[in-house]
C-alpha cells in the first residue's frame, strides 16, 4: 500500500503576504527600488521575511519557559558548523514553498537564490557540526536548549588549488552582513583577563582574594535563531564578538599613549577575528586559550545574568541550569563558575564545588594523544591568574580524595592531577573537565569503551558512575530532507513524512527494498544526484565524470588517522592492473575525495597534492578509457557535502579502528542510500549492526587486533618484501609515476609507511581493503538491482541515527530537561 502524505496547501493569500514582507525589506532594509535589486538582495529580504517570523516565535518560546520555570541546556562549543540557512528554516517553518512562489513572482529561481546565501564555516569539522545538529534537534524537541560560542569574524579558510597544493583563503564570511544575527548590545559583558591576585580578607576576616590590574575585553551577544521543525519552537545560537573597551583605556590615553592605546584595542579586537583551522591536535597558542576563556567567561556571566533576573537568587541554579561541554575547548568553564559563585557570590567552597558539578558535562570526541588540550601553568598563571589558583585549589582537594582511595600510591596521583609535572608545568584540560563534572560521555559506544578502558582507566576506577556513552546523530531534517529532495519525496509517497520528526519510521521502507519499481525510482532518484554532483565538479574542477560509473566518495578533514592514503593506495592498484596487467576493473569508478588539511599539517597536505596529480595523470591517461576518474572536489564544507552525500553510492569510512571516535558523514551517506566500506571504529560499528552484515562492507583489524599488533610490532617492511602487490603499489608511489615533472616528490609518504613504521597500519590492512573494495565493485557490476536493494536497506534502518535520539538521550540521563 502506497501512502499519500496530506499535500500542504499553499494559499494565494500566504504567497502575497510573504512577497509583501520581501518587497518591504527590499525598500526598508535595503534601501531600494524592487527594479534596482539583485538577486542577491531578493535573498536577503526573502531571509529578512523569514527572519521576522522567527522572531515572533522566539518571543512566544521564552515567555513559554519563563512561565513554566524550565530548567535549560547550554551547550558550550568554540564550533558551530551551521552551514546555509534559509532553506533549513522555510523548511522548519513550513514556508518553503510559499517563499517559492513568492520570489518566483519577482522572476527568481528558488534553487538560484539559494545559492547566494554565503556558507558560514565556523567549526572545523565533525565536532562543530555535530553541535549544530543538536541545536536543529533542541528546537525540533521543543527543548530548551541553547548553543553558546563565539562569532568569528573569519571562519574555517577556503581552500584552492594551485598546481594541486593546497592554498588557504580567509572566509570573510561577515563582510556579507547576516540576515540572522540580532545584536543584544545591551547584554555586552566584561571580560577581566591577565593582571595579578592580592591576597586579602574581607569584613569578616576570610580569606578575600583581589584580582587587581586586569585589562578587559568587552562581549557582546548576537543571537541566531535557531527554529526547530513545524516552526513551534524557536531557540537560538549566541555568539559573542570581543571589542575592546574605550573606557577602560582612558589610563593609556591619559598617559598619552595614543598609539598604544589603539594598538591595545585592536589586540582585543583579535580574540573573535579567526577559528582556528587545526583540528585533533593542540595549537598551543595564547591567543586560542584567550578565546576559550573568552567563551566561557562571556557565557557564564550572560548565564548567571539570566538566572538571577528570573529567580532573584542562584541557590536554584543547579535545578535549573545545564551546562555541556563540547570537549574541553571550554573545559574552564568549571574554574569559572567556582569563581564566580565564590568570589561574587559569597558561595563557601563546598557549596559552590557541589553546583558545579552538578551542572556541569563533558563529552569527549577523541583519544589522540596529541589532541589532549595542555596548557603551561605559566601561561595560565599569567593569563588567568584568580583562575590558575582556583584550579590549584580543586586539585588540592582532588588528591585528598584520590590519596584516600589509594593510600601511599604516587602513581594515582601523578596521572589524576590536573597538573603534568615535567620540565614545564600543564594543566591537563581533560582531567579539570572530568573532575568538575557530573557526567562524561564518548560519542560511540567502542569509544566510550575506550575511554573508559584507556584514555582515563583511574578516573574510570574511581567514579564509574560518572562515565557513558551517547552516540552522535545527525538531522534528518537536514541531512535527507533538505539535501535529497528527489528520495525524500519518494519517501514521503511511500510511507508518509512521520520520519522527518520519527526516524524509525524508515523501517516501513524495508518491505519496498525488493519491489522493482521502487527499486527503479531510488535509482533515478541517485542518478539524478550523481549529475548534479558532476555538473558541480565540472564547474569547480573541468573535470568531467559519467553518472554511469560508480561514485566512490570519501570526504572528511585530511589526517593520517582517517587513511585517505589508503584509499589512494587501492587506486594506484586498480591503475597499475590496467595499464601493466591489461587488467580492467570490474566497473567504471569515480572517486571522489574532499576534505581540508589543517594549514601546518604538512603529510596531509602532500597527500593533497598526490590526489591532485593522480586526477592529471589518470583522468588523462587515454589507455584507462574512463573506467578509473580520481577528483579532489575543492572547498569541502556544508553546502558541499549536501551535494555530494546523496550522489555517493559506496561510503569511505576507513580509519584505523581506535582512532575515530564515532564520525558523523558515515551516518549521513548510509541515510541518504549509499553503502558503506568502512573498518570495525567509531559508530561504523552501530551501523553494521543495525544494516546487517550484508549491507556494508567491513575489512580490516578490529580494535583489539591493532592493539595486539602494536604490543607485537607491526611490521611493514615484511608486507612490502613479502607481498608484490603491496610492493608494486608503493614502488608507484615512491618513483615519479604520479610526479613526473617534480621526481621524489611523494616519497616522504612511501618513507612514512615503510621507514616510519606505518603508524596507522595501512598496510597492514590493505589487502583485506582490496578484497573489500573488489567485492563491491563486482555486486555493483552483477546486479544494480540488487545493490539498490541493499542501499534502500540502509536507508530504512538509519533511525538511531537520528540527532533527535542523541538529544533525547542527553536530556533524560544528563541534563534533565524536558519537551515544553
Ligand atoms: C584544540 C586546541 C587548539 C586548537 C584546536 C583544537 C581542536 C579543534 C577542533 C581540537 C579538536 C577539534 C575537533 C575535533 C573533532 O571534530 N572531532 C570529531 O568529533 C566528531 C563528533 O563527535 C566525531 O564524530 C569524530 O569522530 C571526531 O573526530
Amino acid at each position: 500500500m502506497v501512502k499519500k502524505c496530506a499535500a500542504k496547501k499553499i494559499s494565494k493569500k500566504s504567497i502575497n503576504t510573504f512577497n509583501k514582507s520581501i518587497l518591504h525589506h527590499v525598500k526598508y532594509t535595503l534601501g531600494k527600488q524592487p527594479e534596482q535589486s539583485t538577486p542577491h538582495d531578493i535573498f536577503f529580504a526573502a531571509a529578512s521575511a523569514c527572519h521576522d517570523q522567527m522572531i515572533d516565535r522566539l518571543l512566544e518560546t521564552e515567555e513559554y519557559y519563563s512561565s513554566k520555570g524550565a530548567k535549560r541546556l547550554y551547550y558550550l562549543s568554540m564550533e558551530f558548523l551551521i552551514g546555509r540557512s534559509l532553506h533549513n528554516n522555510l523548511s522548519n517553518l513550513g514556508l518553503y514553498e510559499v517563499c517559492k512562489e513568492a520570489v518566483a513572482s519577482l522572476g527568481q529561481n528558488m534553487d538560484d537564490l539559494l545559492e547566494h546565501e554565503h556558507d558560514p564555516a565556523l567549526g572545523n569539522g565533525g565536532l562543530g557540526r555535530l553541535a549544530a545538529c543538536f541545536l536543529d534537534s533542541l528546537a525540533s524537541l521543543d527543548m530548551p536548549g541553547y548553543g553558546y560560542g563565539i562569532l568569528y569574524e573569519y571562519g574555517l579558510f577556503q581552500q584552492t588549488f594551485t598546481n594541486g597544493y593546497q592554498r588557504e583563503k580567509p572566509d570573510h564570511w561577515m563582510a556579507h552582513n547576516s540576515p540572522w544575527l540580532v545584536p543584544r548590545l545591551d547584554q555586552s559583558c566584561i571580560v577581566p583577563i591577565y593582571g595579578h591576585v592580592e591576597h586579602g580578607l574581607d569584613f569578616d576576616g576570610g580569606y578575600n582574594p583581589m584580582w587587581l590590574d586586569w585589562q578587559v575585553l568587552i562581549g557582546v551577544p548576537y543571537d541566531f535563531p535557531i527554529v526547530g521543525y513545524g516552526g513551534k519552537t524557536v531557540n537560538y545560537l549566541r555568539l559573542f564578538a570581543a571589542y575592546s573597551s574605550n573606557d577602560f583605556d582612558m589610563d593609556i590615553f591619559n598617559e598619552g599613549d595614543y598609539i598604544r592605546a589603539v594598538q591595545q584595542k585592536i589586540q582585543s579586537e583579535t580574540v573573535s577575528k579567526v577559528l582556528y583551522p587545526t583540528d585533533e591536535k593542540l595549537e598551543g597558542k595564547e591567543l586560542r586559550l584567550i578565546q576559550e576563556y573568552f567563551l566561557v567567561a562571556c557565557s557564564i556571566r550572560d548565564i548567571v545574568r539570566q538566572h538571577k533576573k528570573r529567580y532573584d537568587t542562584m541557590d536554584n541554579f543547579a535545578d535549573k541550569v545545564a551546562l555541556q561541554l563540547n570537549d574541553t575547548h571550554p573545559a574552564l568553564t568549571v574554574a569559572e563558575l567556582m569563581r564566580v559563585l565564590v568570589d561574587e557570590e559569597g558561595y563557601d567552597w563546598d557549596h559552590a564545588w557541589q553546583t558545579t558539578r552538578q551542572v556541569c558535562a563533558y563529552t569527549n570526541h577523541t583519544l589522540l594523544p596529541e589532541a589532549l588540550e595542555r596548557w603551561p601553568v605559566a601561561l595560565v598563571e599569567r593569563v588567568l591568574p584568580r583562575h590558575m589558583q582556583i584550579i590549584y585549589e580543586i586539585n588540592h582537594q582532588f588528591l585528598q580524595e584520590v590519596k584516600e582511595k589509594w593510600p601511599g600510591d604516587a602513581s594515582k596521583t601523578a596521572v589524576l592531577s590536573i597538573i603534568e609535572e615535567g620540565a614545564e608545568r600543564q594543566v591537563r584540560m581533560a582531567n579539570l573537565a572530568i573532575i568538575g563534572s557530573h557526567s562524561v560521555n564518548g560519542v560511540a559506544a567502542v569509544h566510550s569503551e575506550l575511554v573508559k578502558t584507556s584514555l582515563v582507566p583511574d578516573f574510570y576506577a574511581l567514579w564509574p558512575e560518572k562515565f557513558n556513552n551517547k552516540t552522535n546523530g545527525i538531522t534528518q531534517r537536514r541531512w535527507l530532507l533538505q539535501s535529497n529532495p528527489g528520495l525524500a519525496g519518494l519517501i514521503n509517497e511511500t510511507i508518509g513524512d512521520a520520519w522527518i520528526t520519527d526516524l524509525d519510521r524508515l523501517r516501513e521502507l524495508e518491505k519496498f527494498a525488493g519491489d522493482p519499481a521502487f527499486q527503479q525510482r531510488f535509482m533515478e532518484i541517485k542518478r539524478a544526484n550523481k549529475e548534479r554532483l558532476g555538473r558541480l565538479i565540472y564547474d569547480t574542477t573541468r573535470i568531467t565524470v559519467s553518472p554511469d560509473s560508480m561514485f566512490d566518495v570519501q570526504a572528511k578533514r585530511m589526517h593520517e588517522y582517517k587513511r585517505q592514503l589508503l584509499n589512494v593506495l587501492h587506486i594506484i592498484n586498480d591503475y597499475q592492473a590496467l595499464i601493466e596487467d591489461g587488467q580492467e576493473p570490474p566497473v567504471a569508478k569515480t572517486y571522489v575525495f574532499a576534505g581540508k588539511a589543517a594549514p601546518g599539517y604538512y603529510l596531509a597536505k602532500l597527500i593533497i597534492k598526490l590526489i591532485n596529480n593522480m586526477g592529471m595523470v589518470i583522468n588523462n591517461d587515454p589507455r584507462v578509457k574512463d573506467l578509473i576518474k580520481v577528483v579532489l572536489q575543492p572547498d569541502y564544507k556544508v553546502s558541499v557535502a549536501e551535494k555530494l552525500i546523496p550522489a555517493a553510492e559506496l561510503s569511505e569510512q576507513i580509519s584505523t579502528a581506535g582512532y575515530e571516535a564515532s564520525g558523523t558523514g558515515n551516518m549521513k551517506f548510509a541515510l541518504n542510500g549509499a553503502l558503506t566500506i568502512g573498518t570495525l571504529d567509531g559508530a561504523n560499528i552501530e551501523i553494521a549492526e543495525d544494516v546487517g552484515a550484508d549491507n556494508i562492507y567491513i575489512f580490516g583489524l578490529t580494535v583489539d587486533e591493532v592493539h595486539a599488533l602494536y604490543a607485537a610490532g607491526h611490521r611493514p617492511w615484511d608486507l612490502y618484501n613479502n607481498n608484490s602487490t603491496i610492493h608494486r603499489i608503493l614502488d608507484g608511489l615512491n618513483g615519479d609515476l604520479f610526479c613526473p615533472t617534480e621526481p621524489g616528490l611523494f616519497k616522504p609518504l612511501f618513507d612514512r609507511l615503510l621507514k616510519g613504521g606505518d603508524h596507522f597500519l595501512l598496510l597492514a590492512d590493505l589487502e583485506s581493503y582490496l578484497v573489500a573494495q573488489n567485492q563491491a565493485s563486482i555486486d555493483y557490476q552483477q546486479s544494480p538491482a540488487d545493490w539498490a536493494c541493499r542501499a534502500i536497506l540502509n536507508v530504512a534502518r538509519m533511525g538511531k541515527f537520528s540527532s533527535d535520539r542523541t538529544i533525547k538521550q542527553y536530556a533524560e540521563e544528563i541534563w534533565g530537561i524536558e519537551r515544553h
